[in-house]
This record gives C-alpha cells, structure tokens and sequence, in this order.
C-alpha cells in the first residue's frame, strides 16, 4: 500500500477543494492595494492641481499601471490556442492485470482531471476552426501524484525524432520574413518541408481529412499517439497505446463552412465547450487501450516504437477501460487554462515510456518551455497544477516560491533530519523505471524498421469513403495550390505518387502539375474500418437547431416542433429579422433568439423554416434569409419545413426532394430530427 492511499471514494472532488483555497470573490468587497489598503479613489491620479503633473507618489497609480504592463506572459510555442474544463475519471473495472497504475484500479474512484484542447499552429487569438491537428491534454490529478496524457485528435505525428520537431514547427509557423499565413499550413514552407521530409507522409494525409477540422472538441478522438508501457505488480510489462473516443461520435466541419467560421465566430469551438457544460451537456468520452504483449514486438510490419504509425484497431483492438466526464468550467481562464502545465514525463507507477525517439525527445522539452513560459521554476505550485496529493524534496527557492519549507535542512543524505524527505520503495508506492534491457553503439541513425513511410498513407486512403476521399483531394488542391513555388508543388505531387496514383493525379491536375512517370505507388491494399468517421456514432443529442420564423408563424406547427427537439436533446433558437418578439397568425408570441444579422446557418447543425404564409412571404423578401437556408444545404446540412416554408426553400434554391431536406407532413418533426442526426447528407455531394 502506497503511503498516498489512492482511494478516493468519499465523492468528494480533491481538486476541486484544494482550488477553493484560492479562489476570490469581490463581491461586496472593498477596493484594495495589493497590500491591503483601502483605497478611497480610481478614477483620477494624484496631480499637483488639477490640470497639473502626476505625481510620483500616487502609489495606487504606480501598482495598478505596474501590474498592467506585466499581464502578459508568453504564449505556448506551439498549441497556443486553447481552451479547457475540469472533469473526473472512472475506471470500469480494476486494471490489476495490467497495471498498478492506483487510478486505474478501483471503479468507485473518480479522479479529477483537466483538459485542455487546443489547435497547434495558430497564436493564441487565432481562430478555431483552422485545418490543424487538435491538442487534446489530460491530466489525471490522481492520489499518487499527477498524470498528464498529452495527447491529440490524430493518432500519428509528423516527424518520427525529436530533434527534428524545431524544423517542423519554423516550417508550418507563418514564415519567416513576413509572418504570414497565420494558423494555416497552406504555404510554401510547410510543403516544403513536407516534399522533403518523407516521414511526415502519413500524418499529412491525416491533416488534410476532415479530422482537422472538427465540427466540436467534444466529438474527436484523442489519442495517446506515443507507445507507453503498463507494468502491472509482478514487475510485467505491456506496450500500450491510448485512445479517447466520444459518446457523441466523430464528427467533422466542411472547409468552406469552416473557412466562414473562423470569421463569423472565431471563438466557435470554446464557445460550444463552455455552453455545453453550463447547460448541463457534459461531454463524455471512454478510455481505450490498445496493449501488445512485449514478447510480439516484432510480430507486425510496423515498428511498435515508430510514432507515424497506428495499430490498426483490426489488428489490435481497443479495450474500453473508462470514462471521462467534463462537468465544470474553469473560474478563471489566465489562473487555470493558460497556467496549466502539461508534460508527458508526468506519470504515475505503473505507466512506464517506451524507446520511440520522439517521445523520448518530449520527455525534454515540456519542463525546459515552462521555465520561459511560467517564469521560473516553481510552476508546479500554481494552483492548477498542484498535485492534490503531498509532495516533498529538497528542490528550495527560485522564483515565485509559495511553499514554506521548515527546517535547515534541504540535501540528502541526512542525519540531522534522519533523512527525511526519505525515497520511498516500490512497496511504498516509489516510481521505479522498468527495468528494459537495452544494449548498443551511440549512432544518430533510423532504425530500418522507421523506413516505411507510405503503407500506412496508403491503408489511410483506403480507409477513406468516397466522399472523404473528395474532401482530401480538396484539401490539398487548396493548401498546395496556395504554394507560390511551382517546384515544391511538383515535389508535393511526386511525394504522394507513393502514396496513391489516383491522389497524385487529382491533386496534380488541381495545381497544374505533372505526376511522375516513373511513380510508384504503395501496394498496400488494407484498410481499416475505424479510421473512417462514416462508420462513426449518430446522435441528434447536443444539436444546434436555427428556426427561421417571422409575425404571422404558424404557432402550434413551431411549439410542437421544439418540444421535440428538445425531447431529442436538441437546442433550438428562433431567428428573425430582429430581436422583437414575433407573432403568430393566431396571435401567439413568441421571444426571438438571434436577428439574421447577429447569427448565420454556419453556427447551426440544421435549419428549419417555420410554415405560415405571412411568415414566409416576409423572410423571401430577406436576403440573409434565403441565404441562410442556402448555406446550410451547400454545407449538406438537414433542413426541415411545412407548409408554406417549402416557397423559401424554393427561393433559396433547395431541391426539395434531396437527402436531409425533410418536408414534414402533419406536424412530425420525428424526420427531421433524424436527419439532424446523420450529422451531414453527403448523397448531395455525390
Ligand atoms: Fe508537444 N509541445 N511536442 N506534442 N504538445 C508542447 O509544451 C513538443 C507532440 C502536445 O494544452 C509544448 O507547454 C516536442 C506530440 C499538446 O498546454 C512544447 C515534440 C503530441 C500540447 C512541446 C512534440 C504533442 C503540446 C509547447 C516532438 C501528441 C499542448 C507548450 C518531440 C502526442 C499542451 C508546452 C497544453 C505542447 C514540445 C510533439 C501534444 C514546446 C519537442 C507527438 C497537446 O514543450
């Protein structure tokens, strides 16, 4: 039994309470110095007359602008947009087997986490819905000592060894000279160094499918992308691979719509975040693992420790061993979202590293980036990254300092303090590193078993549906058309003739290049059912509907229709030219929710257009009308209507008779909530 008992099952939430502590509330509080004094005055400095100098003795003046110009820290290097809840973890069933990690032994546990997500490439006031692969951080603030799975929403990276993460990130960075695209990868540098670094073949197919532009942080997966070891109490270890996979499913934006996102609200992804939890939403999502026993290493024609590689979920299948539940919003986003401090060498007994050289390299940088970032090395004491259980060693002062350590003794050994802090054995819950055998000459090569990288590009495009397939070919059409150099083009296009002769083809023909006679594609002919989101959850839960209504609705065709859809879980909003209330044709009122200026059909999931002829005739004479229900058809989203509403979809060019457009027939909406819950209708693409 470790000295931190790692039962926690009396519900309270640990993290929870230590964060109380410091909290602060103004309310009906007094106006104060940081040192306490009550001040009598913030609206004018003290001068010497009232049209004469400020004086150097106006104290409160000094603090107050003092603090203001030091607000600022910097931001993330890279993942500086980001966004964040607290949560609890529950393991399903004791992982003793596998593990003595203490969190993952006991059902009745919950152990509080925070995650944070974020997108990579963009600064921190940079939009949400670029195309980028997401951040997706957890740390477990477990009864041992905190555990970070610093993870993201794709499952392969781009590069297989640190030392070549410096390169990756100056190349999708703006460039050099000019600091331009900002949070895009659409330029020349960053194609560049992909035509050039053939590793990063498989994570950029990955980057140009819809995964990197999710509909919602609570519908990706994350995944662990590493290999990590458990070891469970005998001393036996596992390679283990981690994934998360949402209740909701996984779901994706189109790029146009994103495009328009990231104008029309740039906030569009912390936003759904925060009004899903303050409405009660509480994203979900379950632990898997993917474990390979360590004697079949070499059974697979991948190398188990090389970073651009899956594990086919076919081939190795993922245990559900959890859930995840994100129930609280932080108090404060500067104390807790930007303060937190991840780091993937934060782990608890039982989890363990493998050799993968990039994880190897991270396991440097996280700690050594605090130091600039947070100022010091003390960052573990800010209140949300403390551990919620007891630390104790003899690292003292430096900057910003909280604790007070008594005594006059802080080295090891000691008699005067008979060695206290003492290492603990493994008994007592000491971290012991397993105990590999690892034996060779110092070189600065890749292993030959890193050198494949094609099949897996290929097994990821034959995962593809059709229509996912058309979606990477835009996405390259787009970012490398926007390549200025016609040589990096070709060199993109030469690139992936390994991968996909018909890729090659299309994404040639779109940026005005020849594919290489000589090409030789992969001959890879797998595939892999769970890498396609067709194949994913669908659920009209936690939806975003519009109802465009204007006076003379039909009332009972509209309340009906929400009751349904909130039965379904569903929100709905009532969009109308303004914020007025609006009146049915039987004289019924009705609160309107958002103007058709202040919203757009890209903040929805579907649109429904209520019936009602005078309600209709005054929403054909709106553009931002016919445009709404326009958009949300190209973006092949559902549309639902009665009655006269059929006229506006007409003058908003809608084929009635196409996929997800349900015109419903005596007041059920159960249709229309279907087709909500197919997410998009892509039979209209096809
Ligand atoms: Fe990171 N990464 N990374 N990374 N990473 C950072 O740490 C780094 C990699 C990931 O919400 C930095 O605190 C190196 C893979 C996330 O606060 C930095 C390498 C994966 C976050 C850093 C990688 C990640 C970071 C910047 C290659 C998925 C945001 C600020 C060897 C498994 C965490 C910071 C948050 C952040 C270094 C590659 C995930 C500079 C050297 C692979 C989710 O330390």
């Amino acid at each position: 039994m470790s000295t931190n008992d790692p039962k926690n099952s009396s519900g309270e939430n640990k993290k929870d309470k230590q964060l109380q502590a410091f909290r602060v509330n103004n309310k009906g509080k007094k106006l104060t110095t940081n040192q306490g004094l009550r001040i009598s005055e913030d609206e004018h400095s003290l001068k010497a007359g009232v049209r004469g100098p400020t004086l150097m003795e106006d104290f409160h003046f000094r603090e107050k602008m003092t603090h203001f110009d030091h607000e600022r820290i910097p931001e993330r290097i890279v993942h500086a947009r980001g966004y964040a809840a607290h949560g609890e973890f529950e393991v399903y069933e004791s992982m003793k087997e596998f593990t003595k990690a203490g969190f993952l032994q006991d059902p009745s546990v919950k152990t509080p986490v925070f995650v944070r997500f974020s997108t990579v490439a963009g600064s921190r006031g940079s939009g949400d819905t670029v195309r980028d692969v997401r951040g997706f951080a957890t740390k477990f603030y477990t009864e041992e000592g905190n555990y970070d799975l610093v993870g993201n929403n794709i499952p392969v990276f781009f590069i297989q060894d640190a030392i070549k993460f410096p390169d990756l990130v100056h190349a999708f960075k703006p460039e050099q000279h000019n600091e331009i695209p900002q949070a895009s990868t659409a330029h020349d540098t960053f194609w560049d160094f992909v035509a050039n670094n053939t590793e990063s073949a498989h994570t950029v197919m990955w980057a140009m499918s819809d995964r990197a532009i999710p509909r919602s942080y609570r519908m990706m997966e994350g995944f662990g992308v590493h290999t990590f070891r458990f070891v469970n109490e005998q001393g036996q270890a596992r390679f283990v691979k981690f994934h998360w996979k949402p209740k909701l499913g996984v779901h994706s934006l189109v790029w146009d719509e994103a495009q328009r996102l990231a104008g029309k609200n740039p906030d569009f992804h912390r936003q759904d975040l925060y009004e899903a939890i303050e409405k009660g939403d509480y994203p979900e999502w379950e632990l898997g693992v993917q474990m390979i026993e360590e004697e079949d290493e070499f059974k697979f024609n991948f190398d188990v420790l090389d970073p651009t590689k899956v594990w086919p979920e076919e081939l190795v299948p993922v245990k559900i061993i959890g859930k995840m539940t994100l129930n609280r919003n932080p108090d404060n986003y500067f104390s807790e979202t930007e303060q937190v401090a991840f780091h993937p060498g934060h782990v608890v007994p039982g989890i363990d590293f493998s050799n993968d050289p990039l994880l190897q390299g991270r396991l440097f940088s996280y700690t050594d980036t605090q130091l600039s970032r947070l100022g010091g090395p003390n960052f573990h004491e800010l209140p949300i990254n403390r551990p919620v259980c007891p630390f104790h060693n003899n690292q003292r002062d430096g900057m910003h300092r909280m604790t007070i350590n008594q005594g006059p003794v802080a080295y090891h050994k000691n008699s005067l303090e008979t060695n206290d802090p003492a290492p603990a054995t493994e008994e007592e819950g000491g971290y012991a590193h397993y105990q590999e055998k690892v034996e060779g000459r110092k070189v600065q090569q890749r292993s030959d078993s890193f050198k494949d990288h094609f099949s897996q590009a290929k097994l990821f495009w034959n995962s593809m549906s059709e229509v996912e397939k058309q979606h990477i070919i835009k996405a390259f059409r787009f970012e490398v058309g926007k390549v200025k150099s016609k040589s990096v083009q070709q060199q993109v296009v030469n690139l992936f003739s390994h991968v996909d002769a018909d890729l090659a083809e299309q994404i040639a023909a779109g940026v005005g290049v020849k594919v290489p006679t000589s090409a030789q594609p992969s001959q890879e002919t797998a595939s892999s059912p769970a890498l396609s989101q067709e194949n994913t959850i669908k659920a009209p839960a936690t939806r975003k509907v519009a109802i465009l209504a204007e006076d003379g609705f039909n009332f009972e065709e509209v309340s009906g229709l929400k009751d349904a859809l909130k039965k379904a879980g569903i929100t709905s909003e009532i969009v109308s030219e303004t914020l007025n209330p609006i009146s049915s044709s039987g004289g019924q009122e009705l609160e309107v929710d958002q103007t058709l200026l202040t919203s757009d059909s890209v903040l929805y999931d579907a649109v429904y257009v209520a019936g009602g002829k005078d309600s209709v005739n005054s929403l054909k004479a709106v553009k931002e009308a016919t445009t709404f229900v326009n958009e949300a058809f190209a973006h092949f989203k559902a549309i639902g209507t009665a009655g006269e509403g059929t006229e506006l979809l007409a003058a908003a060019g809608v084929d009635s008779s196409a996929a997800g457009v349900e015109i419903l027939e005596s007041r059920n909406s159960e249709s229309f909530i279907q087709a909500v819950a197919q997410h998009r209708h892509w039979a209209r693409q096809v």
